[in-house]
């Protein structure tokens, strides 16, 4: 008989880091509000959740694998906007934070999940952090919620 492991989607007696990028807040503190909104739902209680605040999304992923090194949380949850704008900083600034989160998640063992919206124009933006193409905040909670569950059944 085969051996399944899943996931529930839950918050109760969870920790949680979140590292938000202030580049484009209008649309990460949306993401935000999503996030935490996500987490409320699902029973995690407020003061288990730690919110760092970090200039823009390449810098990201340090502190992401700073929050996971430290072994506090059960997952951490990344969030941010690269608009893409009329330079090429857009391509250096996603490829990076999507390597880079990748990577804390690889490293620390700890779930860090992506939740950062990559759009051509900020209308796009929106439309990923709470308007009609729902809110990636939201998505990137539930996940680490599932992972962090995931990660316990496994131990
Ligand atoms: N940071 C973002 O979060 N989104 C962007 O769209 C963006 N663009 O396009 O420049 C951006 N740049 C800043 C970058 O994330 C760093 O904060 C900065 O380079 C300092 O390390």
């Amino acid at each position: 008989m085969s051996k399944v492991l899943e996931g529930k989607i839950t918050g109760e007696g969870r920790t949680f880091g979140i590292v938000v990028s202030r580049f484009n807040e209008f649309v990460s503190l949306r993401l935000l509000e999503g996030a935490m909104d996500c987490l409320r739902r699902h029973g995690a209680n407020d003061d288990d959740v730690t919110i760092v605040w970090v200039p823009g999304a390449f810098d990201i992923p340090a502190v992401a694998k700073r929050m996971g090194d430290a072994g506090k949380y059960d997952a951490v949850v990344c969030l941010g906007a690269v608009i893409r704008g009329a330079t090429p900083h857009f391509d250096y600034v996603a490829a990076e934070v999507a390597k880079g989160v990748a990577n804390a998640a690889t490293h620390t063992g700890v779930p860090t999940v992506f939740g950062i919206v990559t759009a051509d124009n900020l209308e796009q933006a929106i439309e990923r952090a709470g308007a009609k193409a729902g809110n990636r905040g939201w998505d990137a909670a539930r996940a680490a919620m599932e992972l962090a569950d995931v990660y316990a059944r496994m131990e």
